[in-house]
């Protein structure tokens, strides 16, 4: 039998491993499609079908097709009851947090990754992207200073997707002991029940549940 869910993503993708890690982290299992970036699978008419801006990951659950990994995380945040705010204000934190990472430590962390792992690029370019990517890391790692997770004492999916993300930092090349509050919370996450890192969170290949 079919899972409820479906992620259709890479392994290699930062925003995929949020969602796949959500789902492992709230005991949901998921049928996984994968999406092959080299040979531009995310390009093809089938996939823009199910994601019109032409990126991974996406998910199907029952009737509803979704993109862009912090919605989603939302999306099944309200589906399980698990990783939400329990106040209004807790809420917006969460949200806060998800507008900052994709405006000051998403892009620049993953193309500072994408560069070092995958091709260089003109070294004016990466610096530029490296300096912005080290100065989110920098606010991120003021702001764990004296926190357990980043809104309140518990885990919410605002830690999912900042974690989704620094957890590339060795491929990146970034050093993590320049950020120790960081570094703390990281260890915090890795104890959380059903968490997996990405390689062995996301399969290479279509898998069913
Ligand atoms: N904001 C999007 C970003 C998704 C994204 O950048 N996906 C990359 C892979 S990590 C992708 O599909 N890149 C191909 C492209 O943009 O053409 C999300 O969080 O889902």
């Amino acid at each position: 039998m079919a899972a409820a869910y479906t992620l259709y993503g890479s392994f290699l993708s930062a925003p995929t491993y949020k969602v796949g890690l959500m789902l492992s982290l709230c005991g949901l299992s998921f049928d996984y499609r994968h999406v092959d970036l080299a040979k531009g699978e995310h390009k093809t008419p089938e996939f823009l079908e199910l994601n019109r801006y032409g990126q991974v990951p996406v998910l199907r659950h029952g009737e509803y097709t979704l993109c862009q990994s912090n919605s989603i995380l939302e999306y099944l945040s309200e589906q399980t009851g698990k990783f939400g705010g329990a106040t209004v204000l807790e809420r917006q934190n969460i949200r806060e947090w998800l507008f900052w990472e994709s405006d000051r430590l998403e892009p620049w962390f993953n193309r500072t990754r994408f560069f070092e792992r995958f091709a260089k690029n003109d070294p004016a370019v990466m610096e530029y992207c490296r300096n912005i990517a080290e100065i989110g890391l920098g606010v991120l790692n003021t702001l764990l200073d004296g926190k357990r997770f980043l809104v309140g004492e518990r885990p919410t999916f605002a830690d999912i997707a900042l974690f989704g993300v620094v957890v590339h930092m060795a491929e990146a090349k970034f050093d993590p002991a320049h950020w120790p509050h960081t570094r703390a919370w990281w260890e915090r996450m890795m104890a959380l029940p059903g968490f997996q890192l990405p390689y062995d969170l996301l399969p290479k290949a279509d898998r069913n549940a």
